[in-house]
């Protein structure tokens, strides 16, 4: 059983998301447990403060320290050997989620997220409460909550049992390092369009070809990045 912990000033945003659809499923099935902190209720203040604005100026809040810091202790222990999670902040300094990156997030058994805001977060809480920073992408977003939720969808899905079919675990996009290709449902001809023949031929070695054929040929088309060096060169070619 996966554990993770959620710090957010909008808790709310997490509530829908946290039971539907795979994570919702996940959850009932005790393949993880997830639980949403309000960080404003680490706040000792009458007002429940939780940002301030920056020393030295310029525009936007800072996340102040005492609340986040208290909020990673009390969820996580302080930094160092002893602390029972990975705590991780998301924000655009941290280093980009990949595939891997997921990979060795889910051997944790016990995670906790904190939800940054883009103007950051008072440094001295970095150093003290965080044990790594992730990033979901070069994009400027208003908070970390919807990278915090492509976390935790990319990592449960990794849970071993929540996939009923271990395949769809490995086998789709990134699984395999290399871009799906065209998928194809029913109707056999939509407005005039028909699915290639051989996916409809029976033939299980000639489909297995022809997608990888085509992965091959979208992931060079789209994401050439993501191929072998040797295989980046070429343009169009086919084959
Ligand atoms: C907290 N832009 O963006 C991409 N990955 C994380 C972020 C992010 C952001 C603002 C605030 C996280």
């Amino acid at each position: 059983m996966l554990r993770i912990d959620v710090i957010t000033i909008f808790p709310g945003l997490f509530e829908p998301f946290l039971h539907e659809s795979m994570v919702g499923i996940a959850q009932r099935e005790g393949h993880v447990r997830i639980e949403v902190h309000d960080l404003r209720h680490f706040a000792r203040d009458r007002h429940h403060t939780v940002d301030d604005a920056p020393y030295g100026g310029g525009p936007g809040m800072v996340m102040k320290p005492e609340p986040l810091v208290e909020a990673v202790e009390a969820i996580a222990g302080p930094k160092g050997p002893e602390r029972s999670a990975r705590v991780i902040l998301l924000s655009p300094q941290g280093r980009r989620l990949d595939q891997e990156r997921l990979g060795a997030l889910v051997v944790h058994p016990h995670l906790a997220l904190v939800c940054g805001r883009y103007e950051g977060v008072d440094q001295r809480a970095v150093d003290l409460a965080i044990d790594e920073e992730i990033s979901i992408g070069d994009y400027v977003l208003s908070g970390g909550e919807v990278p915090a939720m492509a976390l935790i969808e990319g990592v449960v899905r990794l849970v071993p049992g929540v996939l009923g079919n271990p395949e769809s675990a490995s086998g789709d996009s990134f699984g395999a390092g290399l871009l799906e290709g065209p998928q194809y449902t029913r109707p056999a001809q939509f407005r005039g369009l028909d699915v290639p023949e051989v996916l409809r031929s029976g033939d299980h070695q000639a489909v297995a070809r022809w997608r990888a054929e085509r992965a091959r040929e979208f992931t060079r088309e789209r994401r050439p990045d993501l191929l072998p060096d040797s295989d980046q060169l070429g343009g169009e070619s086919e084959s």
